[in-house]
């Protein structure tokens, strides 16, 4: 069976170690948000990429969710000596080890695309990993503020994200560069070929949002013969993980499970889903995203562990078959 997932950070790559349980054998492609890529002290780093990869590949750090395990931040502190900015993005050792062959590859004339095969490699990765482009996109939030000029700062989204934990009142979002952008080698064809089509339980705004912004994707996702499922990254109102409510508003999107499945619509109506997961919590939900035109279960929607995210995955295929057409 081929699978072919949408695929931000964090929740994804849980979501994506249930999935890889439950369906061991199954070829399994990832298309990752590039829109959280930066630029620090002269090395690139891909933060979903790299949560992906270091998640499946079993060296993550499982408490952050992000960076890796056995981590030192020795290179870290000598930044910080030199009181050299940005400090406020933690790059551990092993991590700048990462950004430092990535870097280098590109340097060297290589794409995001064959860069990201090479470091998988390491890993080993049981899934194809491919970054949904390899033009430079790089999410960009607007927010309020009484000391700037005309009231409002323009920081990238690590900065809002890390730096001001997503407190500041944001007035934009803009994935800079996205209109330039073309899908990186592979990526149409895994949406194509996919017997079934996957979005995680990831922001929908700044994960899944430029993974259909690249000129191209969305399209292919609409004209896909596979079905399209979808899992609610909002359980009782508030997102499992992060801080996705801070954005949704940003969209005018409502910070619920239906809203979240209204605002990627339905296939039905020239939207992208078929299925929509909501968890128990929002079991009310599912009579209201069954009217959108979205066939909609309610299952634990909690990755506490393993065994969670795979009974998830589950949940997911088997609403797939159910609406396939
Ligand atoms: N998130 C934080 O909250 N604080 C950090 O210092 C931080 C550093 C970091 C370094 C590398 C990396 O790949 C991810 C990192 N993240 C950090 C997480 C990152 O901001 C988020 O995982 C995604 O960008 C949002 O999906």
């Amino acid at each position: 069976m081929r699978i072919t997932v949408l695929a931000g950070g964090i929740g994804a790559a849980r979501f994506l170690r249930g999935l890889l349980a439950y369906r061991p054998e199954a070829d399994i492609s990832v298309i990752g948000n590039t829109g959280d890529d930066l630029t620090l002290y002269g090395l690139r780093v891909s933060p979903d990429l790299d949560t992906v990869m270091y998640t499946l590949g079993g060296g993550n750090d499982e408490a952050k969710g992000w960076g890796r395990a056995d981590e030192t931040w020795n290179a870290l502190a000598e930044l910080q000596a030199y009181a050299s900015t940005p400090w406020w993005f933690g790059l551990g050792d092993r991590d700048i080890g990462t950004h430092l062959v990535r870097t280098a590859l590109l340097s060297e004339g290589r794409s995001l695309s064959e860069v990201t095969t090479a470091l998988t490699a390491r890993w080993q990765l049981p899934v194809h990993l491919i970054p949904m482009t390899d033009q430079r996109v790089e999410t960009h939030v607007t927010v309020e503020d009484p000391d700037a000029p005309e009231g409002r700062r323009r920081l990238h989204f690590q900065e809002y994200w890390v730096r001001h934990h997503a407190e500041l009142p944001v007035v934009d979002i803009e994935f800079d560069g996205i209109d330039r952008a073309a899908p990186a080698p592979g990526v149409l064809d895994a949406i194509a070929a996919a017997d079934v089509l996957l979005l995680p339980p990831s922001n929908p705004v700044v994960s899944i949002g430029p993974i259909l912004g690249v000129p191209g994707v969305r399209e292919a996702v609409l004209a896909a013969s596979a079905p399209v499922v979808g899992l609610s990254p909002i359980v009782g109102g508030a997102p499992v993980r992060g801080m996705a409510d801070k954005l949704l508003p940003a969209i005018g999107v409502d910070t619920s499970a239906a809203g979240v499945a209204r605002h990627f619509g339905a296939r039905l109506h020239g939207g992208l889903l078929d299925g929509w997961l909501v968890d128990e919590q929002d079991a009310a939900a599912v009579p209201d995203v069954e009217e959108l035109g979205i066939a909609a279960r309610a299952v634990p929607l909690l990755m506490s562990d393993v065994d969670a995210a795979a009974a998830m995955a589950r949940a997911a295929l088997d609403l797939a078959e159910v609406v396939r057409r």
